[in-house]
């Protein structure tokens, strides 16, 4: 039978943590055949609540659970990691400037990334979720100089898959028939969820967004006035109408992301914020939103696509939000 997995949580007492659990023990990113050994890494206040979620993986009787270990320590919780998502941070509470943010993140994910660096399996992959996720990717990879860059990446796809839902709804297809929808830039307000690559059962969506909206003028004020902001603010909206941040669709984004990486996408393109080669002029070394295919276990942007005047705009407006965030954390010694 296959070997285990070994998979580091961070933040694994913690809202998102809790819900991720009992589906990566129950086989959702790795199949039906693979153990898992579980690594729960937690702050001294989160260990508790790590340590109850220990108990009730126990008594959820996962067949493919082997392990479940909770940890305080960060190197201990990386030893032997095949894959880690990277869920706790800091959250930005009232009257703290960006700076102090990025600062007190910086002291996590710096730390952290060193510590995949020391021990983490050869093979590692990293998704980050807290955030400001795409930075604090950029923070530790910068710390882990004997990890290819390719292995850090934050995590868009809770975006993507609010385009499919939004897309869905509006055209009455299903999420499954919908293909190559992009998230462009940083995980923020900023980002760009572009549809004018993506297609159901081969259509063209900016045309059946025409043929159903009245026209082509219909279909572009739909999608600048109503599209977009609603999936680029739609955390806001889950905090509203919840009363609470997104936690069970953030963490099903964040198996979407590893299961794809690691068994290869199979229906055209998804969305991953990945280290920039340079690709679309997005400034190499940038952890960007991208179009990206699963290969052979790696992410692959994907190439060629033209893009229009407006899509460009909006890709540099949150390329540019991201370049700044780098310079601030770079101003700050913490890259
Ligand atoms: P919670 O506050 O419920 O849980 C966070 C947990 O992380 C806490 O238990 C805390 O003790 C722990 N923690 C803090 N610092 C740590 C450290 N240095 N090492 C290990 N654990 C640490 O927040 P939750 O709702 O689970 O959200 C977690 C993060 O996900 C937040 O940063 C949030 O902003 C981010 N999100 C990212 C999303 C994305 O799409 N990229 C969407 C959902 C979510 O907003």
């Amino acid at each position: 039978s296959a070997r285990p997995v070994t998979i580091t949580i961070t933040g694994a007492g913690g809202q998102i943590g809790y819900a991720l659990l009992f589906r990566i023990a129950s086989g959702a990113i790795l199949g039906p055949d693979v153990p898992v050994r579980l690594n729960l890494l937690e702050i001294p206040q989160g260990l508790r609540a790590a340590e109850g979620a220990a108990l009730e993986l126990q008594d959820a009787a996962f067949p493919l659970l082997r392990q479940v270990e909770v940890y305080d320590d960060a190197t201990k919780a990386f030893s032997g990691a095949n894959l880690a998502l990277l869920v706790g941070a800091r959250p930005r509470t009232a009257g703290m400037e960006r700076g102090d943010l990025l600062a007190a993140n910086g002291g996590i994910f710096g730390p952290q990334g060193a510590a995949i660096n020391a021990g983490a399996a050869d093979d590692v992959r990293v998704v980050v979720v807290g955030n400001p996720a795409n930075t604090n990717a950029l923070i530790a990879a910068s710390h882990a100089p004997d990890v290819p860059a390719g292995r850090f990446t934050a995590l868009t796809r809770l975006d993507h898959n609010r385009a499919l839902g939004q897309l869905a709804a509006t055209l009455g297809s299903t999420v499954g028939s919908l293909r190559d929808v992009t998230i462009w830039g940083n995980h923020s307000a900023t980002q760009f969820p572009d549809v004018s690559h993506a297609t159901i059962d081969g259509e063209s969506v900016p045309n059946l967004l025409s043929a159903r909206l009245g026209g082509a003028d219909a279909a572009r004020e739909w999608l600048v006035d109503s599209f977009i902001p609603r999936v680029a603010k739609r955390g806001a909206e889950i905090i509203e109408v919840r009363g609470s941040s997104s936690v069970a669709s953030a963490a099903s984004a964040a198996i979407d992301h590893m299961r794809d990486w690691v068994q290869g996408t199979q229906h055209g393109w998804t969305s991953a914020a990945v280290v920039s080669d340079g690709s679309y002029g997005v400034p190499e070394g940038l952890v960007s939103s991208f179009p990206v295919e699963s290969v052979e276990g790696e992410w692959r942007i994907v190439q060629g696509l033209d893009l229009s005047a407006f899509a460009e705009h909006r890709i540099a407006a949150s390329v540019g939000e991201l370049a700044e965030e780098r310079d601030a954390v770079r101003e700050l010694g913490l890259i």
